[in-house]
């Protein structure tokens, strides 16, 4: 699974994912300072069942921070984009062609308001940022209708000769994008769309079938970021109005704290709502007066920077993603080698013990027998739907 970080320029993307991801990468107060997409890997937290289980534990593909579990996940950080981008302008279709793989989004926005829509600095709250998400989320509609368009006429007359499989025309066309032609499918009928009449589609119904299917496809929340600024708050409130799902957000303050946290000048875990200076006298005038100012205008308000929780609700919120323990051993609860909870896998919502065992092994999945839930001991079928932090034996006979 993949996110990916969208937004105007010039609001804070790779901010934020150079704190998610702890790589180092351009920042800067222009617009386009990212011209080639950064990928990354960030990580996906959850309380690790080692305290319920009573263990200590030796993770192998993912980090146990004082019982959080830390799973590597994927990022994605592109070029900011700017109103007329489905038609080339800016970075244009390059970087919503980077995007294709995502399966979901953050938004990151700012919501102080001092930038104008095209990224320029700007007076402190003299921008909407609902403006700016309207106009991300068109260009984006406006890209995919562009796809949509590219022969419809041809297309959509050939599938009515050929007496359907318009789904399959229209997903095919989408290639890459991750549209399955059950996604054109559903679209179509929540906008009661004929599709065995694909050549009386309007324009205007085709953007809304985009629009649709993007909203679908690509599920997204806002980060809305800057929020240690003062004009933020109105900002915040005015994105939250909209009915979307928003996350007050201070990336740079978390880039800050984790970069503290690495000097072992600061105890902070991402995520958490507070942070512990290590040693006052360790840290210089500037240092202190730093986290003085994070403490004051973002932890205290907010309960943290927002930048682990908008990673985390877009899998799990999003995607209904899981995080789920394979093992070897259910007794131990460990690998072949005495590895207690070695590995946590995030799974996509909805996955079974079959999809698990794919992913751990391909053979394991061949040779499928069933499941042992490590926690009751009993035995769960290939069809089991995974909740998130099963501890799971997979029997196989491979
Ligand atoms: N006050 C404040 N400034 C921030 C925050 N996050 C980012 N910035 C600043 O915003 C400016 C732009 O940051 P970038 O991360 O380069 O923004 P971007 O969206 O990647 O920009 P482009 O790559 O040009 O599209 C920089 O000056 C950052 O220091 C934040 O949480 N608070
Ligand atoms: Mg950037």
């Amino acid at each position: 699974m993949l996110v990916g970080v969208i937004g105007k320029p010039n609001v804070g993307k790779s901010t934020f994912f150079a704190a998610a991801t702890m790589k180092e990468v351009q920042i800067a107060d222009y617009p386009f300072t990212t011209i080639e997409p950064n990928v990354g890997v960030g990580y996906l937290t959850t309380d690790c069942v080692c305290r319920e289980l009573g263990l200590t534990d030796n993770p192998r593909n993912s980090i146990c921070m004082d019982g959080v579990r830390m799973i590597p996940v994927k990022l994605v950080d592109v070029a900011g984009l700017v109103e007329g981008a489905a038609s080339g302008r800016g970075r244009g279709n390059q970087f919503l062609d980077e995007l294709r793989q995502a399966d979901a989004l953050i938004q990151v926005v700012d919501a102080s308001g001092s930038t104008d829509s095209e990224g320029r600095r700007a007076p402190a709250g003299s921008n909407d940022p609902v403006a700016d998400v309207v106009m991300v989320e068109r260009e984006f509609d406006m890209w995919i209708f562009g796809l949509l368009k590219r022969d419809w006429e041809k297309n959509a007359r050939l599938s009515e000769q050929a007496g359907g499989k318009t789904a399959e025309s229209v997903a095919s066309r989408l290639s890459g994008l991750s549209v399955s032609a059950v996604d054109v499918e559903e679209s179509a009928l929540k906008l009661g769309l004929k599709l065995d009449k694909p050549t009386s589609w309007t324009d205007e119904q085709i953007l809304q079938f985009a629009t649709h299917l993007r909203s679908s496809t690509k599920p997204s929340l806002i980060a809305a970021n800057k929020s240690d600024l003062p004009t933020s708050a109105a900002g915040i409130e005015r994105l939250k109005a909209t009915g979307r799902r928003v996350i007050p957000c201070a990336s740079e303050a978390e880039l800050l704290l984790r970069r503290a946290a690495e000097r072992g000048l600061v105890k902070y875990r991402p995520g958490d709502g507070e942070f512990k200076v290590v040693s006052e006298q360790s840290l210089s005038q500037a240092q202190a007066s730093a986290l003085r100012t994070v403490d004051e205008r973002v932890m205290k308000p907010f309960g943290g920077t927002g930048v682990q929780r908008a990673i985390n609700e877009a899998y799990f919120s999003l995607l209904n993603a899981v995080v789920v323990f394979p093992v070897e051993d259910e007794n131990k609860m460990t690998d072949k080698n005495g590895n207690v909870l070695p590995d946590a896998f995030v799974m996509k919502g909805g996955s079974t013990a079959l999809d698990l065992a794919r992913t751990v092994h391909s053979q394991l999945a061949e040779g499928f027998l069933y499941a042992i839930d490590a926690r009751t001991k009993k035995r769960v079928a290939a069809d089991y739907v995974l909740r998130n932090r099963d501890v799971l034996k997979i029997v196989s006979t491979r």
